[in-house]
């Protein structure tokens, strides 16, 4: 052989190892969320796919709403890393970060959307305090976003808190929520999602809650005969991936991550503006006899007064840590009202 089919035998096969190295991590990621592939969540996912895809070599392979079972199902298979990512609202993390059911203390978010929009985009307690929180569960927090107003959808008519009593209301699995809803002078029934249609088909339970979106997504309105808007809470939700596969990553990648969630972020604003009224419509049409009702001031007075005792609640429930992580949100909400 002379020496230079040496060099060259040499350098092919040095290239055939980068060509192997490179091959070998392009992986594809698995990213599980609670909601179907045309409902908020997953247009959020479908749009951080896109944007990792096309700039780094892996690819998502993506897990909507009961492919992989419920929402608490999902956050266990993130945190065993068996899935990298992870959307799960913080009505189903309470017992696992009970920071994390602030988003729960009724009248605390604003309704009005501009304002959440800056408000997720730039909070210092959710980006920066929420993180070490998310870090001890072995969660590396991505980003956390509105998905609307939350409307009750009941059985009955409501118009005060009076109107709630012996209806057995359907929460998310959290303590705060419970709590919430008693205040409200409801019975609070914690169920996962899979059990609210079938549940209110079969008078289980008469009441539940949900962004108006997802009342006409998921056909809830066809179980129940009043919506009423009460203005206690805006929906969040967050996206994480797992942690030790995230401190794995070359800073290249966490870059792609982290520019892919605020790419979704803007993306999915966007995407929800005069949603709530289109979907609402639709609600209309499908079936008219449906009051929609938007409680006045005089009228949410009670719920007003309830929120006192939640905050107290929450505050019982989650000492000093939660204390601080309230007056955080509570100062980005200010500072993002503009
Ligand atoms: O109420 C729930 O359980 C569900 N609500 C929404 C808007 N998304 C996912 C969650 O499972």
């Amino acid at each position: 052989m002379s020496k230079n089919s040496l060099i060259s035998g040499v350098a092919a096969g040095a290239l055939l190892s980068v060509v192997a190295i490179s091959a070998a991590s392009a992986d594809t990621w698995r990213y599980a969320f609670e909601e179907a592939m045309d409902e908020v969540q997953g247009k959020y996912a479908q749009k951080f796919k896109e944007e990792i895809e096309a700039n780094t070599d892996h690819s998502i392979q993506l897990f909507p709403y009961g492919t992989l079972g419920e929402s608490a199902d999902i956050m266990e298979q993130a945190q065993a890393g068996i899935l990298q990512f992870v959307d799960q609202s913080p009505g189903f993390t309470g017992a696992l970060i009970p920071e994390a059911q602030v988003f729960f203390v009724p009248y605390l978010l604003p309704t009005d959307q501009d304002h959440l929009a800056r408000f997720y985009k730039e909070s210092k307690a959710i980006n920066e305090d929420f993180q070490g929180l998310y870090a001890d569960q072995g969660l590396e927090l991505l980003v956390m976003f509105p998905e609307g107003e939350v409307a009750m959808t009941t059985k009955e008519p409501v118009k005060s808190c009076d109107d709630l009593n012996e209806v057995k209301f359907r929460v998310m699995t959290n303590p705060l929520l419970v709590e919430s809803y008693r205040a409200f002078g409801a019975t609070p029934t914690p169920l996962p999602w899979g059990e609210v249609y079938g549940g209110l088909q079969t008078n289980i339970i008469q009441g539940q809650e949900n962004p108006t979106f997802f009342l006409y997504s998921t056909k809830i309105y066809e179980v129940t005969d009043h919506i009423t808007y009460v203005g206690h809470n805006n929906f969040t939700t967050a996206v994480m991936a797992n942690k030790d596969f995230f401190d794995g990553l070359d800073d290249a990648d966490k870059e792609a991550i982290q520019n892919a969630s605020a790419a979704a972020y803007d993306y999915i604003v966007g995407y929800q503006k005069g949603l709530a009224d289109s979907e609402l419509d639709k609600i209309r049409e499908a079936k008219p006899e449906m009051t929609i009702t938007v409680l006045s001031e005089e009228e949410r007075a009670c719920f007003k007064e309830a929120a006192k005792e939640v905050e107290a609640k929450f505050i019982e429930m989650t000492g000093e840590s939660g204390q601080a992580i309230l007056d955080q949100l509570k100062a980005d909400l200010d500072a993002t009202a503009q």
